[in-house]
């Protein structure tokens, strides 16, 4: 076989080693939202970001799409999606964010999808809650785990695999996770996983498995490649690791002023700056969000939005800065109700998950004029 299809664990860029072509191919398909959309509720079609392991499947707008609900359970389904248009639906606003977000930032450089800050979006997802499902095909005593297929295919560290990925039956069973078939009120783009996807509200994005055509209810821990290979907190290839699971809180600023088109610094003028963004967590209700003018020596509270009933949802805050000619680092942390706060140093894992350090933009504030 071709050496780079071959198993073993991912590759960490050298010191100093630029991004390679193949990192460059994945991020022209996976794209970030662009930090401007943050001043939306909801991120706009086409501006959420996008993930996809190997091809988006191709599927003919209205066609058919099986869904098996079987394993551990005293009665298996077998339906199709449009089945599921016709029951009650239910609507959650979801923040959505990659596992690997902020990778590319990471010292050493786990090679994958080299992720900034941008892997985040936020979403109207309508379907029908999966516990409906799941307790309409009676779940058995003995079950442990959901098992999600997704009907895409493709080949991962030597291994070839449909993309498959297990939830806990306690978290299946939560009432806000959902079998979903629209974003934003419009059926799921290609992209997103039409016709069919999974919403786990507060997970990273990986559980959130697109395509959606099997369920598989079973009573040992799932060990498929995207649980028990990839997605799990290691310092060394050789550990078992921690599983990848909520979103740890973050917080991104609106880049301020406008940019430089190739370095993409900001510029602003002197005087009175309104810094504005939006903050999350999966584990937690956001409940701080502080800035920093001096690269994370002093920090001042940001105001939060009043919460607005949507517990899954970022917030947005705003803060004030007056701009002095020169440069400047901004900074800006969020803290959560379940006491984490966003580090000041890496938190570094050889795959590259839940990079939550503190985003800095620099800024140059221009003299006066033009
Ligand atoms: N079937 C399938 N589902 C998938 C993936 C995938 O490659 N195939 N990628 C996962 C990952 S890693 C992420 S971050 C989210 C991205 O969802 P989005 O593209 O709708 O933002 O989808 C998840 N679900
Ligand atoms: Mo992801």
């Amino acid at each position: 076989m071709d050496p780079r299809l071959v198993s073993g664990p991912a590759r960490l860029a050298a010191p100093a080693e630029g991004i390679t072509m193949e990192e460059l191919a994945l991020a022209a398909r996976n794209h970030g939202m662009p930090l401007e959309a943050l001043r939306e509720d909801l991120t706009p079609p086409g501006l959420h970001y996008v993930l996809v392991h190997y091809d988006i499947p191709w599927v003919r707008p209205g066609a058919p799409w099986p869904l098996t609900v079987h394993g551990r359970v005293r009665r298996p389904l077998s339906i199709d999606v449009a089945d599921l248009y016709v029951r009650h639906a239910t609507t959650c606003r979801v923040t959505m964010e990659c596992a690997g977000n902020g990778r590319a930032r990471l010292e050493p450089r786990p090679v994958s999808q080299p992720w900034l800050v941008e892997a985040v979006g936020t979403a109207e997802w309508t379907g029908v809650p999966l516990r409906e499902l799941l307790t309409e095909a009676g779940v058995e005593p003995d079950a442990v785990e959901v098992v999600f297929t997704g009907a895409d295919h493709g080949i991962e560290r030597g291994e070839e695999q449909d993309y498959q990925r297990s939830l806990p039956l306690a978290e299946a069973m939560r009432p806000e996770v959902l079998l979903a078939y629209e974003m934003n009120g419009a059926p799921l783009p290609p992209q997103h996983g039409y016709p069919l996807r999974l919403v786990v509200p507060g997970w990273y994005g990986m559980a959130q498995v697109k395509w959606l055509s099997d369920i598989n209810v079973v009573d040992t821990p799932f060990t498929g490649f995207q649980q028990a290979v990839a997605y799990r907190i290691r310092q060394t290839p050789d550990e078992p690791g921690q599983p990848v699971t909520t979103i740890e809180p973050r917080a991104l600023l609106i880049p301020p002023g406008f940019p430089d088109f190739m370095t993409r610094t900001r510029l602003v003028r002197p005087g009175q700056v309104t810094l504005e963004g939006r903050a999350w967590s999966g584990h937690a209700p956001v409940t701080r969000v502080e800035v920093s003018a001096d690269d994370g020596r002093s920090w001042t509270d940001a105001v939060l939005d009043a919460a607005g009933g949507h517990p899954w949802a970022w917030r947005s805050w705003e803060a004030r800065w007056t701009a002095t000619p020169g440069t400047h680092v901004l900074a800006v942390r969020a803290s959560d109700a379940a006491g984490r706060t966003q580090p000041l140093q890496q938190p570094w894992n050889r795959g590259g998950f839940a990079n939550n350090l503190v985003q800095r933009v620099p800024v140059v504030c221009l003299e006066d004029g033009p």
